[in-house]
């Protein structure tokens, strides 16, 4: 008969998840942090700061043809004008007049992290994978996004190998708008091609989820 051995331990953590753990426990523990606000973070860097490149991304397009023609050539060397990271080939969709882009990954979720992040829940969800590609018009609706019946919608499907994300159009009454003050009309929502981007409205709230 075999002799007792000690119990298994669990499945060891790598050390910079079980680093993290420790730290918050510790902060949280000394009143310094709430769960709450830890989370608050987490979603910060999937809405607003992840997505922040690629705002930056398109804002550079719309002031420059030349950059905006690089861009739609060979994105992934593009963005690195811009200091970011090269990531897999990224091709980018430009939004016109008659044709709206709109991305999905129908496989699992692979996303351009490079410009814009963490992918949201709802881009992973199955729902989304699969509805977008046949109906593409009613999810878009469903995303408070209306199109002219005469807009033409292209579905994207991305692949571990090639990411896409949307150039949206430069709305209407933002000649006279800085570079940096067009990045902040870029939300992540208009780079996946579920939204548009608009104008600055006065009193406008900001966007969430
Ligand atoms: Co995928």
């Amino acid at each position: 008969m075999a002799e007792m051995t000690a119990p298994p331990t669990a499945y060891p953590e790598p050390y910079p998840a079980s680093r993290t753990k420790a730290l918050e426990s510790l902060l949280v523990e000394k009143g310094l942090l709430t769960t709450d606000h830890i989370d608050a973070i987490v979603r910060r860097f999937e809405q607003d700061i992840g997505p922040l490149k690629g705002a930056k991304v398109v804002a550079r397009a719309w002031v420059d043809p030349a950059f905006r023609a690089r861009l739609l050539a060979d994105g992934a060397s593009a963005i690195m004008e811009l200091g970011l990271d090269r990531g897999a080939p990224l091709v980018v969709l430009e939004n016109t007049p008659g044709v709206h882009n709109v991305v999905v990954c129908t496989l699992c979720s692979c996303y351009p992290w490079s410009v814009l992040g963490l992918p949201p829940t709802w881009y992973k969800s199955p729902a989304y994978r699969s509805r977008v590609v046949i109906e593409p018009r009613a999810v878009l609706r469903e995303f408070g996004l209306t199109l002219p019946e005469t807009t033409e919608i292209r579905v994207w499907d991305s692949s571990s190998d090639l990411r896409y994300m949307v150039l949206p159009e430069r709305p209407a009454g933002t000649e006279a708008m800085t570079e940096a003050d067009l990045a902040t009309l870029v939300t992540r929502d208009a780079m996946i091609g579920v939204a548009i981007a608009h104008a600055p409205a006065r009193g406008a709230a900001a966007g969430t989820d």
